[in-house]
């Protein structure tokens, strides 16, 4: 049977992006219903990012939801770049003022998700299916789901395509009324989660010969790291002991380092790509994070990204809905895509000077060691790269 639920903003997928949006709306008075293909379970334990900007750490608090991130997440005010078998702090806090956060985005799905079903007692439909969007070029565009074998329609003055790279909002847009860029990196990222306490105080990006390697973590006893593999790689050619080794190898210095080892809980490969759509919006339905671009992981910005969208969205949403004034919505691809692109060169800049190109080509390589130095020893250089890596806006 076909049931019609009415609301003022529907959202299309439940990451950080929809339920961050769904959470300002509420808190200006505005309804919205939010619809997720996967379950409660699987969202809550989805690993991805972990480096927060200071002003994504601002709105999460200014919206309620930040009290567990103070407690829990991890302050850092460097950030360490290793190359030639040497270490190169870069002062984040003394380069800006600012620093940075390290909290898993897991962590802040469930405490969006805590706020929005447990605390403001609102539903998220799970596990929907065949999402269609219809009518996003009118006043009353309408989403179509299967959900515990019924049919709904949700009616809404405006649509929020937060479903990701993979989702159906950016697809139910006109190819012809959009621009894609895109970029292939030659190369993945094998991520994993570790019981190990953290090796530094610090997240640490090596440029070594063998490829690029990461050290990051999500609490005193956890760790997340990374090393660069082949993009056609399997999970399966890496046994723990081979990943372990690779690290251990990629972060070597010149006077002795070893890196703290332990189980490993996770095991993931990740292409790296750079992709944006122009513009970000067809009709009232309004894409944000993912759905809309994606950088390499390089830059830790995506999420980041992700909220500077909804920060805006929601404002438009609110003038739209509260004084029928539609020029911000309007100006919604204009406001952000600046600031995405500018994200998309430095995450671009950074995968480059990190990152193993060729077996065989030692100029790049060289070419690389002189960027790094540069960013390491020039305080301009230095400081561009922290601004950067805090986020500039
Ligand atoms: P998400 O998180 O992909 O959420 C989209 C949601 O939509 C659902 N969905 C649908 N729901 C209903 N109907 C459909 N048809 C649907 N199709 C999909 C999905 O199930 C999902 O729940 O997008 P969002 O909200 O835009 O958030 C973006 C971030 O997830 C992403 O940018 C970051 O994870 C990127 N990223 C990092 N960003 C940072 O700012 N700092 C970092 O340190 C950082 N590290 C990373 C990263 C991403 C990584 N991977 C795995 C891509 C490290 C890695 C390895
Ligand atoms: C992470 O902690 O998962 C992380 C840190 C820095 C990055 C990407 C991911 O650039």
């Amino acid at each position: 049977m076909k049931k019609v639920v009415k609301t003022q903003v529907g959202i299309i997928g439940s990451g950080p992006a929809g339920l961050t949006l769904s959470r300002i709306l509420s808190l200006c008075g505005i309804d919205s219903i939010i619809i997720e293909n996967q379950s409660r379970e699987y969202i809550e334990q989805r690993v991805r990012a972990g480096v927060l900007e200071s002003g994504t750490v601002d709105l999460l608090n200014q919206i309620g939801v930040g009290g567990r991130m103070m407690k829990e997440g991890m302050v850092h005010h460097a950030v360490e770049l290793r190359y030639d078998k040497t270490s190169h702090m870069i002062d984040l806090t003394g380069l800006t003022g600012k620093e940075i956060m390290v909290y898993g985005q897991q962590e802040i799905v469930k405490d969006l998700v805590m706020a929005h079903v447990d605390k403001e007692k609102r539903p998220i439909y799970f596990q929907v299916s065949d999402v269609q969007l219809n009518d996003i070029e009118t006043d009353k565009p309408e989403i179509c789901y299967l959900h515990e074998g019924s049919e709904y329609h949700i009616q809404c003055d405006i649509i929020a395509g937060c479903d990701g790279f993979h989702g159906v909002s950016r697809q139910s847009i006109p190819t012809n009324k959009l621009s894609i860029y895109e970029h292939a990196f030659p190369f993945a990222w094998l991520g994993i989660l570790a019981e190990a306490t953290p090796s530094t105080d610090n997240v640490i990006y090596a440029n070594h010969e063998k490829g690029f390697a990461l050290h990051s973590m999500r609490s005193p006893s956890l760790v997340r790291n990374y090393v660069q593999c082949n993009v056609e790689d399997n999970v399966n050619n890496w046994s723990d002991d081979r990943i372990w080794s690779e690290l251990q190898d990629r972060m070597e210095l010149e006077e002795g380092f070893t890196l703290n080892e332990g189980t490993i809980l996770e095991k993931g490969i990740t292409p790296m790509r750079g992709f944006i759509a122009d513009p970000m919006q067809f009709g009232n339905l309004f894409l944000a994070g993912d759905s809309a671009h994606i950088v390499p992981p390089t830059g830790a910005k995506g999420l980041n990204l992700a909220l500077r969208d909804v920060r805006i969205l929601s404002s438009a949403i609110e003038e739209k809905i509260k004084k029928n004034n539609r020029s911000y919505l309007d100006s919604y691809t204009k406001d952000c895509l600046p600031h995405v692109w500018h994200a998309q060169y430095f995450s671009w800049s950074m995968t480059h000077m990190l990152h193993k190109f060729s077996d065989n080509d030692p100029y790049q390589a060289q070419l690389q060691l002189s960027q790094l130095r540069h960013v390491t020893t020039s305080l301009h250089a230095s400081t561009a790269l922290a601004e950067n890596y805090v986020g500039l806006f």
